[in-house]
């Protein structure tokens, strides 16, 4: 490990281990690891995939058909991944200091770590579970600010269901249908030009905007409105730490840039044990 990045450890220990308040945010470099593929960069899903032909309400409106092939081999691909060390790094992150605080899980006024993700691949909720046992998740669990991958959505009413375990997409009558409205039902995820959920987006900017540090994992800060997240944070007067192996538009405004990957990193920036150099 060079000496500069040792530096930059050693400060963003230094900066989270002393913050009352930290908000997390999360993107798709955190899952990485886990072998789920990230948006942009090498062997990004954009870089083979038009985000037009597939994650619009336009898309969905000119081939349902298609959008949902893309969504199924997506379901079955994420299915078969686990968490990595980064995801549960943070988890036992969220639960220790919850455990410290007494603070009761997701509520920002008192929760001490609010973790918050533009991630559809339910890997945080699943950490949270394997590192609650049996105790409860809650504090660990995300705010999903762009939906999950596992669930569906009615796209007329907007009524909520747990996904189906097979989607036919054989043809557009094949395809699942409100069981309400008799619309077609599609994944419950935030596609571009969609609005994000209201009281998720308030209960996220709402901790950023009170944090003492914003830790930005695995995203490229491109995607709005996550990447104002950490803006609200230094806009109130905290810090930010960014874990990335790339440099990203947010990187300069960045108390502190560990520039590795998330696996690696977040064991040694959240477990308070020794450097490892
Ligand atoms: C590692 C690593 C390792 C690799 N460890 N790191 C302001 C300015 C400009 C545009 C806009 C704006 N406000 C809104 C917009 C429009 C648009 C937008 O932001 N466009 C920009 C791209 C220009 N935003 C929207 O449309 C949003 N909606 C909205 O604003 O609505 C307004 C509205 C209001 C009222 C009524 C109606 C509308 C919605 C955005 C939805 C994004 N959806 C997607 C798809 C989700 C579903 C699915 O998965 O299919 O979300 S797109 C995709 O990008 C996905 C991600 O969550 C999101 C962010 O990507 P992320 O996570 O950053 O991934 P990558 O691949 O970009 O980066 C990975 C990073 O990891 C890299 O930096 C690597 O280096 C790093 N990495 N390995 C750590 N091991
Ligand atoms: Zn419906």
């Amino acid at each position: 490990m060079s000496r500069d990045l040792q530096g930059e450890i050693s400060r963003a220990r230094d900066l989270l281990a002393r913050a009352k308040s930290v908000v997390v945010l999360t993107g798709a470099g955190i899952s990485a690891e886990s072998g789920v593929p990230t948006f942009r960069g090498e062997g990004g899903l954009w870089k083979s995939f038009r985000a037009d032909d597939l994650a619009t309400p336009q898309a969905f409106a000119r081939d349902p058909r298609l959008v949902w092939e893309w969504y199924a081999w997506r379901r079955s691909e994420v299915s078969r991944c686990l968490p990595n060390a980064g995801h549960l790094a943070l988890a036992s992150f969220a639960l220790e200091r919850a455990a410290a605080t007494g603070a009761s899980g997701g509520d920002a006024s008192t929760a001490s770590v609010t973790l918050v993700t533009q991630n559809v691949d339910g890997l945080h909720e699943r950490a949270a579970r394997d590192a609650a046992g049996t105790s409860d998740p809650a504090p660990a669990l995300p705010l999903a600010l762009h939906g999950s991958l596992f669930r569906d959505r009615c796209s007329r009413c907007g009524r909520a269901t747990p996904a189906l375990a097979t989607v036919d997409t054989s043809s557009v009558d094949a395809l699942p249908r409100c069981q309400r409205c008799g619309a077609l039902m599609r994944p419950a995820v935030v596609w571009f030009g969609e609005a994000l959920e209201a009281g998720v987006v308030a209960r996220a900017f709402g901790a950023a905007r009170t944090a003492e540090a914003c830790l930005v994992v695995g995203t490229s800060s491109l995607v709005y409105p996550a990447a104002s997240l950490p803006i609200a944070t230094l806009e109130h007067g905290g810090s930010v730490v960014e874990v990335n192996p790339e440099a990203t538009p947010l990187s300069d405004l960045a108390a502190v840039s560990v520039m590795q990957k998330a696996g690696d990193a977040l064991p040694v920036l959240l477990s308070g044990k020794g450097l490892r150099v």
